[in-house]
């Protein structure tokens, strides 16, 4: 049997470099898990919540300058610029390493350095990838015993398949000047040092299971995408599997564990969560397209949270948690902005400072008790919605894809693509306003193709062709679709109630996929007919939902010059077959 040579070899040398104490080597036992959690309180990375009203809970709070994933410092290192694409940061993997190594020499002196072996993917499956993380922060251990599955299992796994990605991960002193993430693809490497935040150090998350397993994925021929998955079961007991993917902070948690509405309960539908955040799609011998989630965990968005936008979560995270920048209770619980029941009169807000409702800042505007990207990490089997088929290898099969992106004008409530090349296009073309996840000016449109705008490892102009050539590859490819839950009035309010109410047009998209309903025609894609959506107890203002599919011409004429400037800085690398889509949309909005 192999003794895991190349992997001692690459952590005594990472040791080298970064000079930590000792080594510690993550078993994946609830003893060490204990253990980890007591040192991690003494040395207060965590608090320790209510543990009658929060057990096994925790409280961390991150630099203020290290809230939200840092897309600046984030880095794609392949050794030619055209490789990583217009699009990405780019630096040569050797300025990079010799940039980080100067960094993360002595970095983990007076720590730990902590040994995270964990699969992406269900050990074993065909879908999965091992990654080894080295880190010198017991909350990125504890945040990743949750999200992935980690531990002796895998180590064991390693010796049968010995490739894994390599992710050196070091707080070092959180300095944002010094903050970097870099990405190796030919190395098949990840280091990220000088950040605490989620998606920058959690290493399997983005890092691996997108920017990285993209590049793997476009070489093996499958897909690695910024996707909720999650099956729709009508009373005959037949699931239906959707993927939907809408950039960060635009609702693929609320959607992935939607509760049926008052309205369509009769109709006994029940919900199956299968992934939050990240899809692994792969095309089976029948033809189609099955997905797994690789991760085992949330780390959702807490602020908005409450018993009516997304009841299930709220049952999810009773315990096991570890809540990150939210406010902290004077009953030890925690709280944040959009949460159930009564404010607290008073707490402890993100920044670690006392915290009152109704504060104001010297701008006059109100203190957050809860930073906006506030988030809890948690397992998804506590979830009551948690899909049974989580542990199987073959994961799910997919009917659909949903697009989707955060507009409050231009793009209607729903549309269907005409066919895979059009829904291609639809997903390449996709805008989104900027939300509280990434470090930047909120609010602001951004182009974000298929919501992979920060997370796609390669040219993106090859991963479009990789899309379109996936789909020429399916006997069977699931119909893609366009949603838009965030459509408002002129007085700037949501047109459509969203959340549960969503599962109306879920309804109207599998309806489609099976043949059972008409669609109108229209510049942009098809679109429903008014009453093939289920509007039983939601009542709409008046015109709301003509407003919600308005199509402006005159606007849709603007969007397509912003397409063109984007598509331009692809340059030649730009798949025909997209141009193409291009003219035909204006030829069918000057008709
Ligand atoms: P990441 O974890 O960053 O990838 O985000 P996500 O896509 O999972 O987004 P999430 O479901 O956490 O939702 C983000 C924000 O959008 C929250 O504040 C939600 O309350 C809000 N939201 C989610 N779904 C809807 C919806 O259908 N309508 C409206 N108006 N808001 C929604
Ligand atoms: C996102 O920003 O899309 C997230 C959170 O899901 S993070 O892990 O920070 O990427
Ligand atoms: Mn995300």
């Amino acid at each position: 049997m192999n003794d895991l040579k190349e992997l001692k070899s690459w952590v005594n040398s990472c040791a080298k470099l970064c000079q930590p104490d000792s080594i510690i080597w993550i078993d994946g036992s609830a003893e060490q898990k204990a253990r980890l959690e007591k040192e991690a309180v003494e040395s207060q990375e965590i608090t320790l919540l209510n543990q009658e009203k929060l057990p096994g809970c925790f409280l961390h709070r991150t630099a203020i300058n290290d809230v939200a994933r840092t897309e600046h410092l984030t880095f794609i290192c392949t050794r030619k610029k055209h490789d990583a694409g217009p699009i990405n940061n780019w630096m040569p993997p050797k300025v990079a390493y010799k940039k980080a190594s100067a960094i993360f020499k002595g970095s983990m002196k007076g720590r730990a350095m902590y040994v995270i072996p964990f699969s992406m993917g269900p050990v074993g499956s065909e879908f999965s990838k091992i990654g080894v993380e080295l880190t010198d922060s017991r909350y990125v251990v504890l945040n990743m015993l949750i999200m992935s599955r980690a531990g002796e299992e895998v180590l064991k796994q390693l010796q049968k398949t010995q490739e894994f990605t390599k992710c050196l991960h070091s707080k070092a002193d959180l300095d944002i000047n010094r903050r970097l993430i870099l990405h190796f693809p030919e190395d098949n490497a990840i280091w990220s040092v000088n950040s605490g935040y989620g998606g920058n150090v959690l290493l399997g998350k983005k890092c691996l299971s997108l920017r990285i397993a993209g590049y793997l994925a476009k070489r093996e021929g499958w897909f690695a995408e910024h996707m909720l998955i999650m099956g729709i079961e009508e009373p005959s007991g037949h699931i239906e599997y959707i993927a939907a993917a809408f950039p960060s902070a635009c609702g693929k948690t609320n959607l992935a564990m939607l509760v049926p509405p008052e309205g369509l309960k009769r109709k006994g539908y029940r919900i199956w969560t299968v992934g939050d955040d990240i899809a692994w799609m792969r095309i089976d011998s029948d033809g189609t397209l099955w997905a797994i989630n690789p991760e085992s965990g949330f780390f959702g968005v807490a602020p908005g949270t409450n018993a009516k936008s997304n009841p299930s979560m709220l049952a999810t995270i009773k315990k096991d948690t570890i809540f990150t920048n939210v406010l902290l209770a004077p009953d030890n619980t925690v709280w944040w902005e959009g949460a159930d029941g009564r404010t607290p009169e008073s707490g402890v807000d993100w920044q670690g400072r006392t915290w009152k409702p109704g504060m104001t800042d010297e701008n006059g505007k109100p203190i957050k008790g809860a930073h906006p990207n506030a988030r809890f990490t948690t397992p998804i089997s506590n979830c009551p919605s948690a899909s049974f088929r989580l542990e199987q290898h073959h994961g799910v099969p997919i009917s659909a894809i949903i697009f989707g992106g955060r507009r409050s004008h231009l793009t209607p409530l729903v549309f269907e693509s005409f066919n895979w090349q059009h829904g291609v296009f639809v997903g390449a073309t996709m805008a989104s306003e900027r939300t509280a996840a990434q470090v930047g000016k909120v609010g602001e449109v951004r182009r974000d193709p298929m919501a992979m705008l920060p997370f796609c490892g390669y040219n993106m102009a090859d991963y479009f062709r990789h899309w379109l050539k996936m789909g020429r590859r399916m006997l069977n490819p699931p119909k893609i679709f366009h949603a838009n839950w965030f459509r408002t009035d002129e007085h700037g309010k949501f047109l459509w109630p969203g959340y549960g109410e969503n599962l109306r047009i879920l309804e109207w998209i599998l309806d489609r996929c099976n043949n059972k309903v008409e669609a109108v025609d229209s510049p942009i894609g098809y679109i429903p007919r008014a009453h093939d959506i289920d509007m039983t107890g939601l009542r709409l203002p008046a015109r709301a939902q003509e407003k919600l599919f308005t199509i402006n011409k005159t606007d849709w004429l603007e969007e397509a010059e912003d397409v063109k400037k984007f598509f331009k800085r692809f340059g030649k690398d730009l798949p025909q077959e997209l141009w193409k889509e291009y003219k035909a949309l204006l030829r069918r909005l000057k008709k």
